[in-house]
């Protein structure tokens, strides 16, 4: 395997997008980790190609490596074995729950010589891979982490349809990387396509834009999900909009400016006060009114929600500064109830067919 392939690990709309862009735009090797045998049946029933339709175009790229990962998770990080296909570009796409599993199948293929780039909903997962996976500081791989709100979603198993071209902003996880060190190759890589046009910050900035992105999500989607409502209906309907401003204002607002700390919060140039995290909720709420927001998705579908990333956030972040979180608390636990059959909470409206954003 040659070393500058990248791996992308969680193929669902993002993994697709970005491996069919990679191998549109890179003259690079991309590599299609699947976690079950099935997915490989698919893919071969499809033609062995990803179709990406933009603005009614359809453009299909071929020529991916597949691997189908193997169902044994080894517990412990084993010695890296000179013989082994180690990995040294890897983007995870996968949901926030599943990335510990998921990189737990792989992580005898990681070492401090692999760089990671997590791009997912919520936040949380950086100190938990460390943790859990590596928690060895010397034997850590280089991780990065991204924010997306590329709308993208799938008509058939490996055709996606690009609705959406929010931006794609990028970042190291490790607050003491410096702008004078290079750019890791998997990220060097990912800059040269033109199709995802990522954005490269410092670790401070792409935190404030995690946080942002984190404040509407933790709003927007579970009042969405628990309220079976389209995304305006958070900025029109006035208990909604109130509930929003209780939100930030008693519990949310004062996390996220606890987690910034003071200096992060001057930088933010005042983005972070109630007011303003406020206005860009109902902002996000009415630009992508006729959403059906992916937490409301998740739980129609009766799948795993990422609330436990966006709620759950606040919630372990709020408890560790000591602050008041019970409305978070109980966000979670009746999102939770919702997806495992709870009923709807939060009256009746009926959601629609357009997908989320990422
Ligand atoms: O990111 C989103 C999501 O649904 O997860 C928003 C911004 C709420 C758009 O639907």
């Amino acid at each position: 395997m040659p070393t500058d392939t990248i791996h992308i690990l969680g193929v669902g709309n993002l993994g697709k997008f970005v491996a069919h862009s990679l191998a549109r735009d890179v003259a690079r090797p991309v590599t299609l980790l699947f976690h079950r045998e099935g997915l490989k049946e698919q893919w071969e029933s499809e033609g062995s190609r990803i179709t990406c339709i933009t603005d009614a175009v359809a453009e299909t790229t071929t020529d991916f490596g597949i691997e189908v990962l193997s169902s044994d998770t080894p517990t412990n990080q084993p010695e890296p074995n000179p013989h082994m296909n180690m990995i040294k570009n890897l983007v995870v796409t996968t949901k926030a729950y599943n990335i510990v599993s998921a990189l737990s199948r792989i992580h005898h293929q990681l070492d401090p010589s692999s760089t990671i780039l997590l791009l997912h909903n919520g936040m949380g997962t950086i100190s938990e891979i460390n943790t859990t996976l590596f928690p060895n500081p010397s034997s850590r791989p280089t991780l990065w982490t991204g924010i997306t709100a590329a709308g993208i979603h799938s008509s058939r198993p490996f055709t996606i349809i690009r609705a959406g071209r929010g931006p794609l902003l990028l970042g190291p996880a490790d607050p003491t990387t410096t702008s004078t060190q290079p750019l890791p190759t998997l990220i060097h890589a990912l800059t040269r396509s033109p199709t995802l046009a990522p954005t490269v910050l410092s670790a401070p900035a792409l935190q404030r834009a995690q946080l942002q992105k984190l404040v509407v999500n933790a709003v927007i989607n579970p009042l969405t999900a628990l309220s079976r409502c389209k995304n305006r209906h958070v900025a029109e309907d006035d208990t909604l909009r109130r509930l929003a401003g209780r939100l930030i204002a008693e519990e949310i607002g004062p996390v996220v400016r606890g987690v910034l700390g003071e200096q992060q919060q001057r930088d933010g140039d005042g983005e972070f006060s109630d007011e303003k995290l406020l206005e860009r909720v109902l902002a996000v709420a009415r630009e992508t009114g006729g959403n059906t927001s992916s937490m409301l998705q998740d739980v129609s579908g009766g799948r795993k929600t990422e609330v436990g990333w966006i709620n759950g956030f606040v919630v372990r972040e709020g408890e560790r500064l000591g602050m008041e979180v019970g409305m978070n608390q109980r966000l979670v636990g009746l999102v939770e109830a919702q997806r495992a059959g709870g009923g709807w909470m939060l009256g009746g409206r009926r959601g629609g067919e357009d997908t989320g954003g990422a």
